[in-house]
């Protein structure tokens, strides 16, 4: 009998797996039975957003937390497929930071190209797990959001591919309920227009909390404040924006902070991170980690250690994206398949207390950039993945950091290379702090004639003030 994989997600993660097992599939390797499950009616993940909030049409949770006017926030080298390179999707050399839709795009286009929609149940959302220790079987029940229908089926291997960027962590703040104001978590925002003239507060100091501030600050919010728990993030903000340490209380509109300031505000962001939360498999095979670049308890960041037919992709945080989750799902598919033999429990533990050790004495960001290319470079080795230079990404990573530091309304506009086709990128046509326009269309056909929101001009790029 052909094994049999059951995937649960195709966003990226997931859609890698699928790939990854076509490879394997066009080298004339033998295929399993493959059943992917998404709750969407599309693939994509993050990148397949929505414009609503809290639950979609079928009531389930929405899923991604990404909003309009989202550019890729790490350069697309970073990224790019080593066996679909952005030059031969588009055909021509595009920017460095695309916006969503165009990314978008890019992932489709790849797994457009070969025929693994087929394998990709959409609509149907997985509910429960349970696994049989005597037959090394996983039963997987789903539901079918279109009738209500439930349905089980039977594996052999199991991967989990649900991201783990969608279940809003929300901390209480004393005095947050009587805010008067909009109090929302980063997962919930769709755009900054209406912070137009507004006073925000953003809790949190990662890349929502930068993120989401920069776009309130294109769209005319009035003042950004980050505040922080650690440490502050140290950019050269524009003149509205400033960093304070963390709150640690409200009284009504006014926010108090830990070195005794204080100040009002109309608006508070939640960019308060997310949970690694997975309702649909029992607590003894369920993933509880920080987002962190090695979560304890996986053998090379994706096999379960107490149980080896069990995977998880992209469960780390990531440096790499695109590319991480194909190296993870062709190392997971060669485990699947035995063509690579996994050590013993304790020569398992042992590798991945030698990564939690180097993590946990990580200096600084560049370091973290390279242990995340060591880590991929691990699994290439293992695999037949397409290599590529690892090193020079690590590059790229610290330059888009320091180009990042210098200034952080313009680091969008900066070319790179790719170290899959040595093209530089193209100059984009319209600085990222005036495009309005984020479509896949506009971003193709050039910079927008119209003067957009009443207060942008792309095409002489001049910023008017509100
Ligand atoms: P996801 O993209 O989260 O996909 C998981 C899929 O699983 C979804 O389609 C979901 O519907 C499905 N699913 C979940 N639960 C179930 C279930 N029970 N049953 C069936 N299906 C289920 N990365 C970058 O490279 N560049 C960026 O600029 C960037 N910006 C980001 C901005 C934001 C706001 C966020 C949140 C993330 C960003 N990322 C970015 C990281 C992003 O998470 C990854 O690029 C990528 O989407 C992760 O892929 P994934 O498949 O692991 O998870
Ligand atoms: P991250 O990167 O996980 O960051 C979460 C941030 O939230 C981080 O700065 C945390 O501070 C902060 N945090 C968490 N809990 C609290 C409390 N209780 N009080 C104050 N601050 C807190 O999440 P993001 O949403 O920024 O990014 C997620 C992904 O989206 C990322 O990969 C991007 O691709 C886009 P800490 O530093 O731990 O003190």
């Amino acid at each position: 009998m052909a094994l049999r994989v059951g995937i649960i997600g195709a966003g990226p993660s997931g859609m890698a797996q699928l790939r990854a097992f076509e490879s394997a599939r066009q080298k004339s390797a033998a295929i399993p039975e493959i059943m992917c499950f998404e709750k969407q009616n599309d693939w994509g993940g993050q990148w397949n957003n929505s414009w609503r909030i809290g639950l979609d049409n079928h009531g389930e949770p929405v899923h991604s937390s990404m909003y309009r006017h989202l550019w890729s926030n790490g350069p697309k080298e970073c990224l790019e497929f080593s066996d679909y390179s952005f030059d031969e999707h588009f055909g021509r050399a595009i920017s460095s930071f695309p916006p969503r839709e165009v990314l978008f795009d890019y992932i489709k286009g790849r797994v457009e190209k070969s025929d693994v929609r087929k394998y990709v149940q959409f609509n149907t959302v997985a509910r429960f797990t349970s696994y049989n220790e005597d037959t090394q079987e996983f039963t997987v029940t789903v539901e079918d959001l279109n009738t209500g229908a439930t349905r089980t089926h039977v594996f052999d291997k199991l991967v989990v591919s649900t991201g783990h960027f969608s279940v809003p962590a929300v901390p209480e703040f004393k005095g947050i309920k009587t805010f008067p104001g909009e109090v929302l978590h980063a997962h919930d925002f769709r755009g900054a227009e209406r912070f137009a003239g507004k006073r925000l507060l953003m809790i949190g100091s990662s890349y929502s909390a930068e993120d989401i501030g920069m776009q309130a600050h294109k769209m005319g919010a009035k003042s950004i404040t980050l505040s922080y728990r650690t440490a502050p993030m140290g950019y050269h903000w524009p003149w509205n924006t400033v960093e304070r340490p963390l709150v640690t209380h409200f009284d009504a509109s006014t926010a108090h902070f830990s070195d005794g300031s204080q100040d009002d505000f109309d608006v508070v962001v939640l960019c308060t991170g997310y949970q690694h939360k997975y309702p649909f498999l029992p607590s003894d095979m369920s993933l509880k980690s920080p987002n962190v670049l090695y979560p304890a308890n996986l053998y090379k960041g994706v096999v379960w250690q107490q149980n080896t037919n069990l995977f998880y992709l992209g469960a780390q945080d990531q440096y790499y994206t695109f590319n991480m989750f194909d190296a993870q799902a062709w190392f997971a598919r060669d485990v699947m398949t035995g063509a690579i033999e996994l050590p013993s429990l304790a020569e398992r533990e042992a590798d991945i207390q030698l990564w939690l050790e180097r993590l946990a004495a990580l200096p600084d960001h560049d370091a973290e950039a390279d242990y995340q290319s060591d880590y991929l470079r691990e699994l290439i080795d293992a695999t037949d993945y397409p290599s590529f230079d690892l090193d020079a990404v690590s590059q790229l990573f610290k330059d888009w950091m320091r180009n990042k530091h210098n200034d952080i309304l313009g680091y969008r506009d900066a070319v790179h290379r790719s170290v899959v086709t040595g093209t530089v990128s193209a100059k984009h046509h319209t600085r990222w702090l005036n495009a309005m326009d984020d479509s896949l269309e506009r971003y193709m056909q050039g910079p927008s004639q119209d003067v957009e929101n009443g207060t942008l001009a792309a095409v002489t790029g001049t910023v008017t003030a509100k």
